[in-house]
């Protein structure tokens, strides 16, 4: 087994009581106007953003720092197009045929159809593929832990620091989504997680009216 292998914590800042508060409340303040967008301008968005923003998904924490994802970015046209058509296909299936009266009765305040323009619209998707398992260059299978955790925080991490860079997103979930492995030509140890679309938001886009929940709700102090 191996030893562990430890080194002083660097890189932490302690800061006074009165300036934890200031930022956290300035935190929040920047978090809160965040909307899911739908309706996406093409305008091209600068890859090296992107690229940080993904750095920053990786600097999540994971189930024995096994680092279980991987972010495929998408900006081809032809390979959105390929996307689209095929989401549209399986979203067409979901509304028409497999989703139950309820599921439909949730979905309706917010005006989601089988159309996905913005598959092809946004300057990028993110493909989040979450790893099973790990595949050693031998091919040999290593195990991964806590893999819907660990890809869920990280796609945390991913979502406000798109927010942050002045972007929208807007978390896609067509299902079934095993269509992007061949699209992508990912390998078999890898599943879709989500499709982030990523961009600035169309100049007429539209949000639906919806209520968070207060901190009396979500939490509770013992
Ligand atoms: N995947 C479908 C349906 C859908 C499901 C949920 I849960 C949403 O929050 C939104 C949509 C679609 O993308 O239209």
């Amino acid at each position: 087994m191996k030893r562990p292998k430890l080194i002083p914590l660097s890189g932490y800042t302690k800061f006074s009581v009165t300036d934890m508060r200031r930022r956290s409340q300035q935190f929040l303040s920047q978090m809160r106007p965040r909307r899911t967008v739908r309706q996406f301008s093409d305008q091209p968005v600068p890859r090296d953003v992107i690229e940080n923003c993904v750095r920053t998904a990786g600097t999540a924490p994971s189930g024995a720092n096994m680092q279980p994802w991987h972010f495929v970015v998408v900006s081809d046209r032809a390979v959105k197009r390929e996307i689209r058509e095929a989401a549209e296909l399986e979203e067409s299936r979901f509304y028409h045929e497999l989703a139950p009266p309820e599921w439909l009765d949730a979905l309706a305040p917010l005006g989601t159809d089988e159309d996905k323009p913005f598959l092809e619209i946004a300057p990028y998707l993110i493909v989040i593929m979450a790893q099973s398992y790990g595949l050693r260059e031998n091919d040999e299978k290593t195990k991964h832990y806590y893999v819907a955790e660990s890809v869920g925080i990280s796609t945390g991490f991913l979502i406000a620091s798109i927010h942050n860079a002045g972007l929208v997103s807007l978390t896609h979930t067509p299902s079934p989504m095993d269509f992007l492995n061949k699209i992508l030509c990912r390998p078999p140890n890898e599943r879709p997680f989500l499709i982030l679309a990523v961009g600035y938001p169309a100049e007429d886009a539209v949000v639906p009216v919806i209520r968070r929940k207060q901190l009396q709700e979500i939490a509770t102090f013992v």
